[in-house]
């Protein structure tokens, strides 16, 4: 099978030969079908700091079961699964409450080599391949019918970004939100803002055609923070006060900064995007006591795989959540490096890369 290996940071992926093992106890071998390239990936291959290369990134993935190995129950070969990113062992006390999103386990054993150099699989999934042996606690099946590679998008940026809206800040009917970078991710933000009824949906980013997807995708207002002071232009738009919630959607200091200057007196700033692991964030304390702000991280949407991929498939299907409209460009695997480049250049909603059937 084909992946795209990443040996050195910046430098291009190498689109070549590697070598998968059987499924073993646990685990299983998906056909990927899809994986969209999130920003996340985009962190992988620049930053110093990122997981031990050589690698197989991509983490937002969908496929179809090819192969189990001995003990597996969740799912049979030919099931249309959809990948959750980050491994999580279903024993420990976080995904005894729930939140599997922060189970922490061992790393597994080497699944994928390029010759003898074993490849580390982003995020437990690696999927710029052709194919993935994955746990599977990393698959949750769905239903036949939905459209299998735009499902790919579920695996991480329609749940981040829909599960902040809906399970980390619980917005409610009426409520104001401002999203703070509205790309692949900062879309869902702005579809689960709609969909729990908010009022007011107000898109901000420094890129045009960003803020027209934004409007497409349910955005009530935009502002382009590249000509005018982003908390300023939340303040007016909501008579004043500022957002009841804001979502940070980039990953940097300064716009987490903005979030919580644009929220109210005891409105909440939600911080999605990924900002470099040495980045931090200094606040005047009296913001979060006097001012009763609050600052809360938000994880892979706060989400329950096994509950939230059914229902967003579901609300797909029903016309409710946008999820082709996402995909802006397809790409072959051999362009993966023009996907890239495309993210970076912030060209694309998502990019896709498709694997044919
Ligand atoms: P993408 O590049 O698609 O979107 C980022 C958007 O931010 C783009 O539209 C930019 O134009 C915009 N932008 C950049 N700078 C500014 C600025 N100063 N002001 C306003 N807008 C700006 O990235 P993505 O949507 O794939 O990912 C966004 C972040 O979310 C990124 O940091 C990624 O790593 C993170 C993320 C988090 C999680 C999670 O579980 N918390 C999961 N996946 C991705
Ligand atoms: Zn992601």
């Amino acid at each position: 099978m084909r992946a795209a290996v990443l040996y050195a940071r910046r430098e291009p992926f190498a689109v070549e030969e590697v070598r998968l093992v059987e499924p073993g106890p646990g685990e299983v071998e998906v056909q990927v079908v899809a994986s969209g390239v999130c920003h996340s990936d985009h962190h992988q291959w620049v930053r110093a700091a990122g997981v031990p290369l050589p690698a197989v990134l991509g983490h937002e993935g969908a496929g179809v079961v090819a192969s189990v190995g001995p003990g597996v129950s969740r799912v049979r070969p030919g099931d249309h699964v959809i990948l959750v990113f980050g491994a999580r062992c279903g024993r420990c006390s976080y995904c005894r409450r729930g939140e599997g999103n922060l189970c922490r386990p061992e790393p597994p054993r080497a699944r994928l080599f390029a010759g003898d150099q074993p490849l580390l699989q982003f995020t437990g999934l690696g999927t710029f391949g052709e194919r993935a042996v994955v746990s599977e606690l990393n698959c949750v099946p769905i239903r036949a019918d939905a459209p299998l590679a735009e499902a790919a998008l579920i695996g991480c940026g329609v749940t981040t970004g829909v599960g902040a809206a809906i399970n980390t800040a619980r917005v409610e009917p009426g409520a104001n939100v401002a999203v703070i970078g509205t790309g692949g991710v900062g879309l869902n933000v702005v579809q689960g803002a709609r969909l729990a009824g908010a009022a007011r949906v107000i898109a901000v980013d420094v890129r045009a055609n960003k803020l027209e997807l934004a409007r497409e995708f349910g955005a009530t207002h935009v502002v382009d923070a590249s000509r005018e002071d982003p908390v300023a232009a939340v303040q007016r738009l909501t008579g004043g006060d500022g957002a009841d919630y804001a979502f940070e959607v980039i990953g940097g200091a300064a716009t987490i900064r903005q979030a919580v200057d644009t929220v109210r007196r005891g409105g909440t700033a939600v911080v999605v995007g990924v900002a470099p692991d040495d980045e931090t964030i200094s606040l005047p304390a009296a913001l979060l006591t006097r001012n009763g702000k609050r600052l809360v991280g938000s994880w892979y949407g706060s989400s329950n795989p096994d509950v939230d991929f059914p229902r967003l498939v579901d609300l797909v299907m029903e016309g409710r959540l946008k999820l082709r409209e996402l995909v802006t460009r397809r790409f072959a695997l051999e362009e993966i490096n023009e996907a890239f480049r495309a993210l970076e250049a912030g060209e694309v909603a998502r990019g896709l890369v498709e694997y044919s059937r």
